[in-house]
């Protein structure tokens, strides 16, 4: 073990909380859906039953309706806002009201098939509440079929203040009975790499509409104040769902298989419905409008990852790729650093993030774009070792921003980035 490894362990054990592991100290302090699952992956180098354990934690705030919230709250914190008071999920545990990007049974698969027979047991016991999660975004998060899954809140995407939610964004309303509140996130973090005043007043003004119905979700993406099909969902989703499938295979689960092709099928035909030949990439979609948004993101390259597109498109979305590597000393950053609302400092606005990195690589690999996936991988060994574990850097420079100590960096270094770990990497 190397000496980043060693404190890359040191990380994870630092931000476990006895069961479930924290982003980070102070800025996050409860249980993120997919922080967790990612570093459910850092854990497998070096305990695997920690691992299950952290996955199991996830599962244990699992909603009847099957959706896996985004927060699981287990004790009140003051350090971070909004708290379970705000999202009055009427949940035990309380938590948030909406999800994250289902990157779970793609993480249960690759447990499996790089563990043994306990990873087996382990798999078969949560396959059926990992099979609910995924019905839940097929049913709650494309109500009409179309084959794209819609984000309800930003946050529910993962990628924040990304450029793809601005058209929708700016219609939001800002809720007058909103009641005034005090933002802990700048507290910790220089305010010119979070979201705006305004943003969080949007985020605040969804969050009251679903507290205020209840959380019934039908009702949120239907008449809710955004509902946008979001290339990062539907890719990791299409992905998980092709790795349930493989999982529910090898388990012996074949009374599962004839859904999740359904909906393999279903997603794989829908998701060109986000291609835009402006850009030559996939990009968010408003449901409401029917507009795309205009920029290249790091989630747009997770068409790879979720083996879409014909050779054409691929061929293309391979080229903007190159472009974009060709204009950072760091790759992959979020938002094209061609475009007009490319920030490399502020949030998911063109800072690069390591796990995003992890499964763009990935899909590039998989694709047989050796070159592209290996410059990646690179990059992210050489943010780590030169800046540490920080929550994401700035692609232009590589200096480190957000929280520092963080969880799933640590755990991307360890599962995959870090130079020890060649054979487990994805090229
Ligand atoms: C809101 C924990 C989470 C990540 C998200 C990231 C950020 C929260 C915030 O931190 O979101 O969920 O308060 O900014 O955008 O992807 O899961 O690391």
């Amino acid at each position: 073990m190397s000496e980043i490894d060693e404190k890359a362990v040191a990380t994870l054990k630092a931000n476990d909380r006895g069961g479930f592991t924290v982003p980070t100290s102070r800025l996050y302090p409860y249980q993120w859906n997919w922080d967790s699952v990612f570093v459910a992956l850092g854990f497998a180098t070096f305990d695997r039953s920690r691992a299950w354990r952290e996955l199991e934690c996830l599962f244990g705030g699992q909603w009847p309706d099957g959706m896996i919230p985004h927060i699981i709250f287990r004790r009140s914190d003051p350090d971070y806002f909004p708290g379970p008071d705000v999202w009055k999920s009427g949940t035990a545990p309380p938590s948030s009201g909406h999800s994250q990007p289902p990157v779970l049974a793609s993480v249960m698969l690759q447990l499996v098939e790089s563990g043994g027979p306990d990873d087996e047991n382990q798999a078969r016991l949560h396959f059926d509440r990992a099979l609910a999660w995924h019905r839940w975004f097929h049913r709650e998060r494309d109500p009409d079929s179309r084959g794209v899954i819609g984000i309800v809140h930003p946050w529910e995407s993962g990628r924040d203040n990304s450029p793809d939610w601005d058209e929708a964004m700016s219609q939001i309303v800002v809720d007058p009975d909103l009641p005034p509140y005090q933002r802990r996130d700048t507290e910790h973090v220089n305010a010119e790499q979070r979201p705006n005043k305004i943003d969080y007043d949007r985020f605040l003004t969804i969050v009251k509409f679903g507290a205020d119905c209840g959380w019934d979700q039908r009702n949120i993406a239907e008449n809710g104040p955004m509902f946008v099909a979001d290339p990062g969902m539907t890719f990791i989703l299409l992905r998980a769902d092709r790795d349930l499938l493989r999982l529910a295979e090898r388990i012996g689960r074949t009374d599962a298989i004839d859904e999740i092709r359904a909906w393999i099928d279903l997603i794989a035909a829908g998701a060109e419905s986000l291609w835009n030949d402006d850009i030559g990439g996939y990009c968010a979609r408003n449901l409401r409008t029917g507009n795309l948004s205009t920029g290249i993101s790091n989630a747009s390259m997770l068409a790879f990852y979720a083996g879409v597109g014909s050779a054409a498109q691929r061929e293309r979305l391979a080229g903007e790729a190159a472009r974009i590597l060709s204009k950072v000393e760091f790759g992959m950053p979020s938002w094209d650093p061609d475009h007009t609302a490319f920030e490399p400092k502020r949030y998911w606005r063109g800072p690069v993030w390591a796990m995003m990195n992890f499964m763009v690589a990935q899909g590039l690999s998989e694709a047989g774009c050796d070159d592209l996936s290996k410059r990646v991988r690179n990059d992210t060994a050489r943010l780590i070792a030169q800046t540490g574990f920080y929550e994401y850097f700035d692609p232009l420079t590589g200096a480190g921003y957000g929280g520092g100590d963080f969880s799933w960096t640590a755990a991307i270094w360890l599962a995959w980035a870090s130079p020890d770990n060649a054979t487990r990497a994805a090229q």
